[in-house]
Parts: C-alpha cells; sequence; structure tokens
C-alpha cells in the first residue's frame, strides 16, 4: 500500500478549491468540497492505476473484457475510499479541515447506469475482480441520463430524469485518443482483392465517434486499479462549410442527430424486451467501438491475429451485447483477412454467454427489417451463422424439423438474441444452481441435449465491502472485533462467527447494532417520509425492481389482511411490524405502477388509523437505488425474498439481507435455495409452491384462483377491497386491473400467473412463525448471527473466482508500487 500523507492531502484539498472554484475551503459549498476530495483521492489513485497498467502490459497478460448495457455502481468516493484502506487517515484530514466524511459523501450523485440486478451484479464483479488481482475491463456506455429518479406524488411514482453529470464526474477521464468510428446503415458492396477474394465493404453508411471515458476501479489494498471504459457518441464529423459543397449537409445532420441520441439516456426496462431501435442502436454503439479496442489493444503487442483467444475473452452480460459475436467475426475476415473457419474457430473460444432471466418477455427477437437496415454487415454474418448452424441440426438430428424452429437463430422473421449466444460462445452459465437446471432442462433443452458441454452454472455473489464494511460500520466493527479483519476479503472465514450465536452477551450486543441501524432508518423515513416508525417493531423489508412475478402484490395483500384481522379484533396477539417497500417500476408498466399506488393507498389509511395503536406501519421508500440501499440492508430483521418459483434467477438483494442479518422470509426460488442449504431450515421461513408444482401447473395451463376466491372469506374479502373504494374512496375502480389479473383469464394471460392467492395462506402461515419467532429475543438473535456467519459462500469474489478459473482462465497478478 502507498503511504498517504496526511498534510499533503489536506494541502491537495485546499489547492483543488482554490483552482477549482477560486475558494478558500471555508468558502466552498459542500458540492464543491465533494469535487475537491475526489479530485484528490483520484490523485492518489492514479499511481497504482498507471502501475496495474505497466503490469498487465510487461506481463503480456490474458484479460476478460465484462460487455454490459449496465453497470449500476453506487457511489465511488466513499467505495474508494475504503478499498485503498485510507478511510482513517482521510477522516482525520478532513477533521482538521472541519469537513465532514459522511457529509461530503452525501454530495455524490448515485451513478444509476443501471436497472436492477443484472447492473449491480456487474458492479459488484468488478469490485471483486481488482480486488482479486484478476486483468479485466468493465466496457458499457455513458448514458447522459440514468435510471430515473423516482418521486411519489399523491402515492403514484413520477419519473424525474437522472441528471447525474450536471456537475462533471471527478473520477472519470476521458481518452479522446482511444476513440473509434461506429458506423450504421448504409449498404454492404461486394467486391474482389487482388487475389481474387470477395471483399465486403459497407458504404454510404452514417457513423459516429466512439469516445471512451475511463473510471478506475480500486481493488481492495492491493494496488491493482482496473478500468471500467464507458462509451460516450459524438458526431465525427464538425460541421464545415465544405459539407454545403459537397452536397451532404444534410447527411451531417442526420449524423449529429445520431451522435446525441445513442447515449442520451438508459432505457428502464427490466425484464421486458420492448424491441425499440434505438435500445440496438446502442447495443452495436458499445459493443463494436470495446470490441474494435480490444483487437487494436492485442494488436499493439503481438504480429498475428491468429491467438487473440489467447489472450483475450469477452463475457456476454445477458444477450444485450450479443452483436459481439459477429463485430468480432467481422473484424477478423473484414480487416484482418482471415477466412470464415478461422475467425468462427476463434469467436467461438473468446465469446462467453450469461444468462439472467428465464422471463419469455424478456428475450431478445429483432425483427428481421430493422435489424437487417441497421447493421447490414453484421446481418450478413448473422444469416451465415444460422445457415450453417442449420445445417449442423440437420446432421445430429436428420428430418426433425421441430429441431429448427426450436433453434434457428434467424427464424420467423426475427433474430434470436439468445440463440445467436449459445451458439457461439463455449460457455453458457445460469446464475444460481436452480436457474442453471431450468435452463438445462425446460427453457433452453434443446440447446443443452445438443451441446452439454457448453453449460455451467455460476450462483451470483455481493460484495462485502461495499455491503457490509461500507454499509453496516456497526456490525463490520463488531464482526472484526470477534473474528478479526480477514473476511473483508475472504469472506469464508465469516463463519468463524458461529460459536458466538449463542453466546448472551454477543447476541445482545448483535441486537443492539441491529437496534442502532433500524434507528438510523426510521430517522430516514421520518425525514423522506414523515412517517413515524418504532425501531422496536419488526421491520420486513422487500425492495427491489417491481415485478409481477416479484409479487409485491402477494406482500400488501397480507398486509390488508392482517390490517382487517386487526380492526376485527383490536385486542388479538400482534408483535409491532414495520413493512418496508422500496420499487421502481419501468416507466411504461401500468400494472407495477397500479402495485406502486395501491402499496401507498394501504399505507395511509392503515398509518393515520388510530384504532390499531401503531402496530402496524407500511412505508414505501422513494426513489430506491445503491446510496439508499446499503442502509436499508442494516436495518432489516425479515427480507422479503417471495418470488413465484422458478421465476427468479438467483437475486442478490436476498445475499445482502443475509450478510446484515436478517432472516429471509422466502420461496425456494434462484438463490434463496442455496441461502437455505448454508444457514439451515430453521434459520429461514420458507413458504409457498415449489418450482416444480409451478412448471407442472403452467404446463397443464394454470389453476383456477376462483376455487380459492370462492370458499376462503379472508381472502374474498382483501380481493374486494381492491374493487369497493376501500383504500381509494376517490376512484373506486383504481386497483380493477389489478383485480381483474388475479381473477380473471386475458387473452394469452392466465389469471393469477404468478400463484398470488395459490401461496397466500402458505406466506401468511409463514409470517406467524416469524412473528412467534422474533418474540424469543435470543433465538432470533442466534438465527441472525448465524445468517451472518453461513453468508461466506456468497461473496463476489467467491463467483469470480469460479469465472476466472472454470471460465476465463486468468491469472492473477501482483502489483508493487515504486
Ligand atoms: C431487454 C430487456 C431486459 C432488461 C434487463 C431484459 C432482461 C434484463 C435483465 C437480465 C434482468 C435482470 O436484471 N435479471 C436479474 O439478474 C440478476 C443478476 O444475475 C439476478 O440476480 C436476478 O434474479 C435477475 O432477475
Amino acid at each position: 500500500m502507498q503511504n498517504i500523507n496526511k498534510e499533503e492531502f489536506k494541502k491537495s484539498i485546499e489547492d483543488y478549491t482554490k483552482v477549482l472554484f477560486r475558494k478558500s475551503v471555508s468558502e466552498a459549498s459542500k458540492q464543491q468540497l465533494f469535487q475537491a476530495v475526489s479530485y484528490s483521492v483520484k490523485d492518489l489513485i492514479i499511481d497504482q492505476w498507471m502501475a496495474t497498467h505497466r503490469e498487465y502490459e510487461d506481463k503480456d497478460v490474458k484479460t476478460v473484457y465484462y460487455l454490459s448495457m449496465e453497470f449500476l455502481m453506487g457511489r465511488a468516493l466513499g467505495n474508494n475510499i475504503i478499498n485503498m484502506k485510507a478511510n482513517n487517515i482521510i477522516k482525520e484530514a478532513l477533521d482538521e479541515l472541519g469537513i465532514d466524511l459522511n457529509v461530503i459523501e452525501d454530495q455524490e450523485p448515485d451513478p444509476a447506469l443501471g436497472n436492477g440486478g443484472l447492473g449491480r451484479l456487474a458492479a459488484c464483479f468488478l469490485d471483486s475482480l481488482s480486488t482479486l488481482g484478476y486483468p479485466a475491463y468493465g466496457c458499457g456506455i455513458r448514458y447522459k441520463y440514468g435510471m430515473f429518479e423516482q418521486k411519489i406524488e399523491n402515492g403514484f411514482q413520477v419519473e424525474v430524469p437522472d441528471n447525474w453529470l450536471k456537475d462533471g464526474n471527478p473520477f472519470e477521464m476521458k481518452r479522446s485518443d482511444y476513440a473509434v468510428e461506429v458506423k450504421f446503415g448504409g449498404y454492404v458492396r461486394i467486391t474482389k482483392d487482388n487475389n481474387g477474394r470477395e471483399k465486403f465493404v459497407q458504404e454510404n453508411y452514417q457513423s459516429v465517434l466512439a469516445v471512451p471515458y475511463d473510471l478506475p476501479i480500486v481493488g481492495y489494498g492491493n494496488n491493482v486499479v482496473n478500468t471500467l471504459r464507458i462509451w460516450d457518441a459524438e458526431a465525427i464529423d464538425n460541421f464545415n462549410l465544405d459539407s454545403f459543397d459537397k452536397g451532404d449537409y444534410q447527411k451531417a445532420v442526420e449524423q449529429q442527430n445520431l451522435a446525441r441520441t445513442i447515449c442520451e439516456v438508459l432505457y428502464p426496462n427490466d425484464n421486458h424486451y420492448a424491441g425499440k431501435e434505438l435500445r440496438l442502436k446502442q447495443q452495436y454503439f458499445f459493443v463494436s467501438a470495446s470490441i474494435q479496442r480490444a483487437v487494436i489493444k492485442y494488436m499493439e503487442k503481438h504480429e498475428d491475429i491468429h491467438n487473440i483467444h489467447e489472450k483475450v475473452c469477452f463475457q456476454l452480460n445477458d444477450t444485450h451485447p450479443t452483436v459481439t459475436v459477429a463485430e468480432f467475426m467481422r473484424i477478423l475476415m473484414d480487416d484482418y483477412d482471415l477466412s470464415w473457419d478461422e475467425a468462427w474457430s476463434i469467436t467461438t473460444k473468446t465469446c462467453a454467454y450469461t444468462n439472467h432471466t428465464i422471463m419469455s418477455e424478456a428475450l431478445e427477437k429483432w425483427p428481421l427489417e430493422l435489424f437487417s437496415r441497421l447493421l447490414p454487415r453484421i446481418y450478413q454474418i448473422v444469416e451465415e451463422i444460422n445457415r450453417r448452424f442449420i445445417i449442423e441440426i440437420q446432421a445430429k438430428y436428420p428430418n426433425d424439423y421441430k429441431k429448427i424452429e426450436k433453434m434457428a437463430i434467424v427464424y420467423d422473421g426475427q433474430v434470436k438474441m439468445a440463440h445467436l449466444a449459445i451458439v457461439a460462445s463455449f460457455s453458457v452459465n445460469g446464475v444460481a444452481r436452480l436457474h442453471t437446471e431450468i435452463l438445462k432442462n425446460q427453457q433452453l433443452k434443446e440447446f443443452y441435449q445438443m451441446m452439454p458441454e457448453k453449460f455451467n452454472s455460476k450462483t451470483n455473489g455481493i460484495t462485502q465491502r461495499r455491503f457490509l464494511l461500507h454499509g453496516n460500520p456497526l456490525l463490520a466493527d463488531w464482526v472484526t472485533t470477534k473474528i478479526g479483519d480477514d473476511w473483508i476479503t475472504n469472506l469464508q472465514h465469516i463463519s468463524e462467527l458461529k460459536v458466538y450465536a449463542d453466546d448472551l452477551r454477543c447476541q445482545k450486543e448483535f441486537m443492539q447494532i441491529k437496534y442502532q441501524n433500524k434507528v438510523r432508518l426510521a430517522a430516514y423515513i421520518k425525514e423522506h417520509n414523515g412517517i413515524e416508525v418504532d425501531p422496536r417493531s419488526i421491520f420486513d423489508i422487500q425492495v427491489k425492481r417491481l415485478h409481477e412475478y416479484k409479487r409485491q402484490l402477494l406482500n400488501i395483500l397480507h398486509v390488508m389482511h392482517l390490517y382487517n384481522q386487526l380492526k376485527k379484533n383490536p385486542e388479538m396477539e400482534f408483535y409491532p411490524r414495520t413493512f418496508i417497500f422500496g420499487a421502481k417500476a419501468s416507466a411504461g408498466y401500468r400494472r407495477a405502477k397500479a402495485i406502486i399506488k395501491l402499496i401507498n393507498s394501504v399505507g395511509d389509511v392503515v398509518n393515520n388509523d388510530k384504532s390499531i395503536q401503531n402496530k402496524l406501519k407500511v412505508v414505501f421508500i422513494e426513489n430506491y437505488r445503491v446510496s439508499n440501499a446499503e442502509m436499508i440492508f442494516a436495518a432489516a430483521d425479515v427480507s422479503e425474498q417471495i418470488s413465484t418459483a422458478s421465476k427468479e434467477a438467483s437475486g442478490t438483494g436476498n445475499m445482502k439481507f443475509m450478510l446484515n442479518g436478517a432472516l429471509t422470509l422466502g420461496t425456494m426460488d434462484g438463490a434463496n435455495v442455496e441461502i437455505v442449504e448454508e444457514v439451515g431450515e430453521e434459520n429461514a421461513f420458507i413458504f409457498g409452491l415449489t418450482s416444480d408444482e409451478v412448471i407442472k401447473y403452467e404446463q397443464e395451463g394454470g389453476y383456477n384462483p376462483k376455487d380459492i376466491y370462492n370458499i376462503d372469506q379472508d381472502i374474498r374479502t382483501v380481493i374486494t377491497q381492491l374493487v369497493n373504494g376501500y383504500y381509494s374512496p376517490e376512484n373506486p375502480e383504481l386497483f380493477r386491473e389489478i383485480y381483474n389479473s388475479l381473477l380473471d383469464s386475458n387473452g394469452g394471460e392466465r389469471a393469477d400467473q404468478y400463484f398470488i392467492l395459490k401461496d397466500f395462506r402458505s406466506y401468511e402461515a409463514a409470517q406467524k412463525r416469524v412473528e412467534e419467532a422474533y418474540k424469543d429475543q435470543a433465538r432470533w438473535a442466534k438465527s441472525a448471527i448465524l445468517n451472518v456467519a453461513s453468508s461466506g459462500k456468497f461473496t463476489s469474489d467467491r463467483t469470480i473466482e469460479e469465472y476466472a478459473k472454470e471460465i476465463w482462465h486468468l491469472d492473477k497478478v501482483k502489483v508493487e508500487l515504486e
């Protein structure tokens, strides 16, 4: 580690406030201080960043390019300070300048270049790659507007643009010298070269200049700094008067517009394919730029391109960057004159694909017309990949046309991106054991049967550095006092806490820390929602994107049921409970937005009903994002992971809760299965249909929720309250759509397709077990400590070790500072 000189650091802050803002430290605003501190921290990072890349060059290391449309990074300043192990010294320096580090950290906009699970996973992976010392680039898009800011107005979600770059980003570095051109549209002219070989030339295209911005990814205490490279688009030609003369004025304007729009905004869809042309432009834009750059970099060090797969691996984060396959083929064939077979052999040794969802509405299928118009050369290559693949299918399964129908890449006027990714990759992985099994046996079974060797499972993970060390300093310190600080880079060792689970004093200490974290969250809720919540009540939390399959609706229907019971019998035994929600709905997802309104409406009624004596509170936290998530996990007693079994590929929030000592209330879905396996079923609350049962019902065409509605009085009451104005007297029809979705089938959609009524009673019973368990504080504390102690498997360090050893075949580097 490099030594940080406190006096020099203070001087640096003073210099930056002067140079950047012409102010002294005492005159500067908080935002200006944030900038000055961040620039000073960046100066500390720079030498490590350069040393890392020198080491990579010297050793000619193999590098993974993690291609992702989303990186949900969260704030950088606090994380960088922690990973540089500079927390104490920088705190001291700031104290002496009269600056509070927490206040300064809070000035940073929360970079939200991602929707949810997939984007946050990418961010955890980058943290682990650097901490483990693996050579890596994250490659993505520098969206001008990230995930929208959510405002709740009158209970409804309102989307506000997230202008995260308005004050600049102190950590980024523009690298104009690495800019490359990306071409769209036009047509392909086929000519012959001197040797009579066909040459493919794209003509009459429009193009933009892709300009990279690099962000440092600081490893924990090891001097390794990798790079997240996000691309911005600029117009290729400055307007010069010549354009008028040349008659391409029109084209110049169009190119300017193209450059302006490509990186404008992150699509806020999560698990839902919308087929927008601009989205395909975004995909090709960042993929083409990233692959071109990777090839250029390789060729700077090597004479010949034929062995590039020995030094480079492209990991596709879902199908979004799948045009990688064809872009790489194009470069190898058109720019480096390789034959098809040579190019294919290299490509299929370089690309690997991760699947993150089985939701069929998430599958990317681009219309041929759009795909071929926007990417004419890429389309030719995809068509040829498809033609050759179909020949392979026919050879293996003669006369079995069903196989072709199911597996073709180009079919029914569409390009199926998942099929392209699978066929061209040497590795196809799911993100939890159950998820991978469902891929192999259901969703992708034809592919699995044909190429079983490609399939593998990599259970997701999270970084303990952000989600315990940074987010929950009280618990982090407690853990360190008990077992030392090895867990920070070796979470398996957290199992040493197990011996303290039965220790009464440790239980008390643990509960006291949890209480303080609940007080912190209660203050946040008071400030943002104006709602008084009791930190002694059970904090029961569901935070994640809003999606029907995640079943926030099951949670709130159960709250409605509890409220009905309390109203009927105010003296019933009831342990005070605070139900906390946080969720953004995709802007166009009507039903999801109605569920947000329902949660807020129920909250309005319940929170203001004196007759239930504050036993029940419902809080919807506005604008759930990485920065407030860190505080929310720390304060949770109960972690709601209640997706319809089979639908949640893994989940990662479940792991963050566990690490912070919350008990899981969940279905046997995604990584919950493995969480329960680690911690023991007695330390979790499991309920509901299994994935096999759900899949069986689905194959039989569903079930009839009316059978439940007709015989179950309590459920009927709750469902009826959706449409009798109980929670929306001003508009009793407000929740009609939700009501209908539970009881009626509609077109292709089954009634209650996510089995909410089917699982209701089982969920209710699990909730009763939660209440009983919480009453026994010692038993609860024991379970909570065991959850922390059993979370070792779920570090992204473990996940990345598996990717690095089993897929990428990377070697670790050591970086010494001179
Ligand atoms: C094309 C629209 C679209 C956008 C985003 C389709 C699919 C997505 C993502 C793949 C959705 C996503 O974030 N999936 C989540 O990935 C996490 C990381 O692996 C898992 O933990 C979650 O279970 C999964 O829902």
